[in-house]
């Protein structure tokens, strides 16, 4: 599994016309996993839109992670679920989604970390690291807690939140695994390019 360019959709948050146009520049241009993350759809469209997208991660050879929503990575047949606190929590989620699909948990900290982890999380998504205008709400991670949490547990860990190709080599150090970004590419004029930005400087911070 590569989390090195982890890439979030938000439809309210991008200059493509289509999703799914977005998703396929955004793996054009390097990005190795996409989350479809959209808040404000209801189940009907949600899952009309996950079939769209994953038609587009397939052709292209990438993983699909739902997030929130079991049902609808299921309903898909998806390559896993994306949860945070305030969802099921990662043994819930294994008993419905069974042993092969990966999950991944939000974490804060070093103890919700270890938490995700026993619980059988395959990845830890740890954020807000930088300021963030596209989710409200989010709890601030300092870059030394990141470093933390990835020197804690044994599966990978991601950074999430404000990471964008000016701020990424401040990750520099920290031993994450990947950086998970929604605006750094979705809200780029040229969606291609800003992703192979991203994965150039993703080398470098995991020092390569
Ligand atoms: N979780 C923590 S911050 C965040 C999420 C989903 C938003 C990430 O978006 P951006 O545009 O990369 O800051
Ligand atoms: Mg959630």
């Amino acid at each position: 599994m590569d989390l090195s360019l982890y890439f979030c959709t938000d439809s309210q948050h991008m200059t493509s016309d289509t999703l799914e146009e977005c998703v396929r520049e955004a793996v054009l241009g390097g990005v190795k996993i996409v989350q479809l993350r959209e808040k404000n759809m209801d189940s009907r469209e949600l899952y009309e839109t996950a079939l769209k997208i994953k038609r587009v991660t397939d052709s292209l050879n990438v993983p699909l992670i739902i997030n929130d929503r079991v049902d609808i990575a299921l309903a898909v047949d998806a390559s896993g679920v994306h949860v945070g606190p305030k969802d099921l929590d990662a043994g819930v989620v294994r008993k419905l989604i069974g042993a092969d699909k990966i999950i991944g948990v939000s974490a804060n900290n070093v103890e919700e970390a270890l938490k995700a982890q026993s619980l059988g999380a395959d990845y830890i998504g740890a954020g807000a690291v930088f300021t963030t205008s596209t989710k409200s709400n989010t709890r601030p991670l300092a870059i030394d807690t990141l470093k933390k949490i990835k020197e804690s547990v044994s599966i990978p860990v991601i950074g999430i939140g404000g990471i964008n190709a000016d701020n990424i080599l401040k990750l520099k150090g920290t031993g994450i695994d990947g950086v998970a970004v929604i605006s750094a590419i979705a809200g780029e004029p040229d969606v291609r390019r800003a992703a192979g930005i991203m994965v150039e400087k993703v080398r470098e911070i995991k020092g390569g």
